[in-house]
């Protein structure tokens, strides 16, 4: 297991350069992964993990169709759209006046649904969802993995409290499929590398996910930043073989805000696993995680309930504050 702490140095707008970020190695003892994914949860909200056995032809069979729908004509990509939120979108984000430098497929991760909309996606429909369908099933599992290991970690004493919450059928989780166009750049421009970011522009603007936790893959272009302290975003850097999560308890672990930014000549295309669980599910606080010294910070909620207020506010308006217990 490689656990970099990061350096004290402070990352400034102005300078920004990759900070180490905690990186978490599946394929080490089960007690020591647990421990080092609740510290990354509680320290950044967000870690990196290697040999996390996703088949790496499961990915790139869904890279493939992915860059095969972003490729065609806008009319036709607009036959899956638009997004209400699922579905094809194109610059907007959720409905309240958000746009960025980006296009997208939002999908349920149910099959029946997968099936159904394919074939509004690709001339080869079934092709289409069982990529789909193969990668949501390997990252499902991943994701389930990472929450018993949290759940371990956090010495909760159900340790599937978390996972039955995305492997129940009617779990809502996503899958978003992001692309994010390369930038136009004059051929004298000689200030486009990444390093100056001078051309950068917002692919997906400032947000934590809603959502139980997130497993985001990318190609080799970056533009991912998080944002540990206000204002300070760190640049992570891309790993086409690596999975960064982002998942939370009580105000013991935290969502960290992030957002895209476009400044490659290259298009960036991320694969987003979200998992969340049934509308109906009653949300509140592990019991391990609330002590006569330590009360709910949250009063329960309804996963339907947060879903809707999400969507009722701006990508860069804080939520779960609205939920706090009185
Ligand atoms: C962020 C995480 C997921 O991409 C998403 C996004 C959703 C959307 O794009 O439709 C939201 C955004 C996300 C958070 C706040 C709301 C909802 C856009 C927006 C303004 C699909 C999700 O579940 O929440």
């Amino acid at each position: 297991m490689v656990v970099v702490v990061p350096s004290p140095t402070a990352v400034g707008n102005e300078k920004l350069r990759a900070m180490e970020l905690p990186v978490v190695d599946l394929s080490a003892e089960r007690s020591e992964v647990s421990k080092v994914i609740v510290k990354a949860c509680e320290e950044y909200g967000f870690f990196k993990v290697v040999n996390h056995g996703v088949p790496q032809d499961v990915i790139l069979k869904l890279e493939e169709q992915a860059l095969r729908f972003f490729s065609l004509p806008l009319s036709e990509k607009q036959r899956a759209g638009p997004a209400d939120p699922l579905g094809y979108g194109c610059k907007n984000i959720g409905f309240n006046g958000d746009t960025g430098e980006v296009e997208y497929l939002t999908l349920n991760t149910n099959p029946l649904s997968i099936a159904q909309r394919s074939t509004t996606i690709s001339n080869n429909p079934s092709k289409f969802s069982s990529a789909v369908n193969g990668y949501v099933e390997a990252v499902r599992e991943l994701a389930c993995e990472l929450l018993d290991l949290t759940a371990e970690g956090l010495l909760v004493s159900d340790r599937s409290l978390f996972t039955r919450l995305i492997r129940d059928v009617d779990s809502d989780s996503i899958l978003r499929l992001n692309h994010y166009p390369p930038i136009q750049v004059d051929s004298n421009d000689r200030d486009s590398s990444p390093s100056s970011y001078a051309n950068s522009k917002v692919g997906f603007g400032a947000h934590s996910d809603p959502q139980i936790l997130t497993l985001l893959r990318s190609n080799d272009v970056g533009g991912l930043q998080i944002s540990i302290e206000d204002g300070v975003w760190i640049p992570v850097p891309p790993d086409p073989t690596a999975f960064w999560v982002n998942a939370m308890t009580n105000g013991r672990l935290v969502s960290v805000r992030h957002r895209a930014l476009t400044y490659s000549r290259k298009s960036r295309m991320s694969m987003a696993f979200f998992g969340a669980p049934p509308l109906q599910a009653r949300i509140a606080a592990p019991p391990e995680m609330v002590a006569p010294n330590r009360l709910s910070l949250y009063r329960p909620f309804t996963w339907a309930e947060y879903k809707k207020t999400a969507y009722s506010l701006r990508l860069e308006d804080t939520r779960l504050d609205l939920f706090m217990a009185c």
